[in-house]
């Protein structure tokens, strides 16, 4: 492991800021989804009086920033990934000038990073694209949010130019096919192809993402951008063909995304692909040509569990947030059903950095559960130390043993925060506990568990103590 590898942790603004209204920002689409399992299929798309809206106050690190930042310090972190909310910049996605209080905050955010020695690596869009979007443009299915984007990220990059030298585009970019209203801001009526929505969405956030390394390179010389997926490693179900050539379209399906954004180009089988679909994408004549001009420096993924896939009919039987398959009895699971295989990790580092020879970053990994604070006051999470350890072990060997090169790591949630998937408090990542719960009740005081401290350690020791 090279000296200036980058540890630490990874947070999304509308799962940890609150202040969801407060100096200026817009409405998010996170600002209208309930504590619910089914928060992704919301169709009514607004804030409803006596309902309990998670993201509203989160775990309030708008206003407790400091103090959060003092204890990732205090662990070590390297590096800090966290994301601009774009409703505080732009709190309607199209507005003619950006809010000056949205940019100061981030500028004080960063400014105390910096001072405590943490480098910020910024998303541009994690799941929290401004609302107004959504019901006057339908997301991303419309051309002009890639000129809406544009002058949103060149705002970013012109203000911030100075402090934050990694950024990534969009949050999970391949989740757009399972979840196109978080990630895309769709809405799709009945009765119509949403391949088509959905595929041409995404077409406008390839070439928004292009026009974003772009604008990156130009006004941040020294500055590195990459692209953002969901990570995913399948297994066949049986060493049967059919089931080994279903594993691999598995994946051929989600390397599309990295494929265009790290070589620029829509591969002979994603024209197959939409064919099959009926797909029929409509491009503008610079599209191709940006596309290729502008690839990412680096790919960067989260990564919590892998799949298993069969050529048979079967029913779902286990999943995470975004893929279901059949459960592998070689593999535990977590509390939540999230089948955990740090291998599968390691198999994962290795297909990306054959396939595309960039540098990685993994940008999202850790265990959701069920923390309790003990009679001691204290949260003994041995369980998320095995977690990790196990992971952090698979991923010194890809870079150790396999070469794959990989910059850093951030640990999914090193505080508690408000879960993407079900809007749930109780499904807790972090090192750090905080103090309320799914109904909205608790004080919000941080406190540190077990795994705070053997973080601290691993960091210390640049992943040799794993203990
Ligand atoms: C990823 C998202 C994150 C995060 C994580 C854990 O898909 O990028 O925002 O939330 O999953 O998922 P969950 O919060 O549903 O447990």
């Amino acid at each position: 492991m090279k000296q200036q590898f980058l540890w630490g942790g990874a947070l999304a603004a509308n799962q940890i800021e609150g202040a969801y209204l407060e100096d200026g920002k817009g409405l998010a689409i996170s600002d209208v989804l309930e504590c619910s399992p089914h928060r992704f299929m919301t169709t009514d798309l607004k804030v409803k009086e006596g309902v309990y809206y998670p993201s509203h106050t989160a775990i309030d690190f708008y206003h407790r920033y400091k103090e959060d930042l003092a204890l990732f310090a205090e662990m070590g972190f390297k590096v800090l990934r966290t994301s601009i909310a774009w409703s505080r910049i732009y709190p309607n996605g199209d507005d003619d000038v950006p809010n000056e209080m949205g940019l100061g905050f981030y500028d004080a955010l960063f400014d105390e990073m910096l001072r405590l020695g943490i480098q910020p690596l910024i998303t541009l869009s994690h799941y929290e694209m401004p609302l107004s979007l959504v019901h006057r443009y339908n997301g991303w299915a419309d051309r002009r949010l890639i000129g809406f984007f544009e002058r949103y990220v060149r705002t970013v990059f012109t203000r911030y130019q100075h402090k934050v030298k990694l950024w990534l585009t969009f949050n999970e970019i391949n989740v757009i096919t399972k979840a196109p209203l978080i990630e895309g801001g769709l809405v799709i009526p009945e009765g119509v192809n949403r391949h088509q929505i959905i595929y041409q969405a995404v077409h406008h956030q390839f070439v928004a993402s292009s026009l974003a390394v772009k604008a990156c390179h130009e006004i941040i010389p020294d500055a590195k951008i990459g692209m953002m997926m969901l990570g995913l490693t399948v297994y066949p179900h049986t060493c049967k063909p059919e089931d080994g050539l279903k594993a691999f379209q598995i994946e051929q399906e989600e390397y599309l995304f990295p494929d265009i954004q790290a070589r620029g180009v829509y591969s002979p089988a994603v024209h197959q692909l939409f064919k099959r679909l009926g797909v029929k994408l409509v491009m503008e004549a610079d599209d191709e040509s940006i596309l290729k001009n502008y690839p990412v420096d680096f790919i960067s993924f989260s990564y919590y569990s892998s799949k298993v896939a069969t050529a048979e009919d079967h029913d779902s039987e286990v999943g995470g947030n975004f893929m279901k398959g059949i459960r592998n009895p070689y593999l535990k699971s977590s509390e939540w059903g999230w089948q955990i295989d740090p291998v599968g990790l390691r198999i994962l580092m290795n297909k990306l950095y054959d396939r595309y020879g960039k540098p990685l970053f993994i940008v999202e990994n850790g265990l959701g559960a069920v923390d309790e604070v003990g009679p001691d006051k204290k949260v003994h999470d041995y369980y998320r130390i095995d977690y990790l350890r196990d992971h952090l072990t698979q991923m010194k060997l890809a870079i150790d043993h396999d070469g794959v090169e990989c910059w850093g790591y951030t640990m999914w949630g090193p505080i508690d925060l408000v879960s993407a998937g079900t809007g749930e408090m109780k499904k807790r990542y972090g090192f750090i506990y905080v103090d309320r719960d799914n109904a909205g009740q608790g004080t919000l005081k941080r406190i540190k568990k077990d795994s705070f401290e053997w973080y601290r350690k691993v960091i210390a020791s640049n992943g040799e103590d794993l203990k």
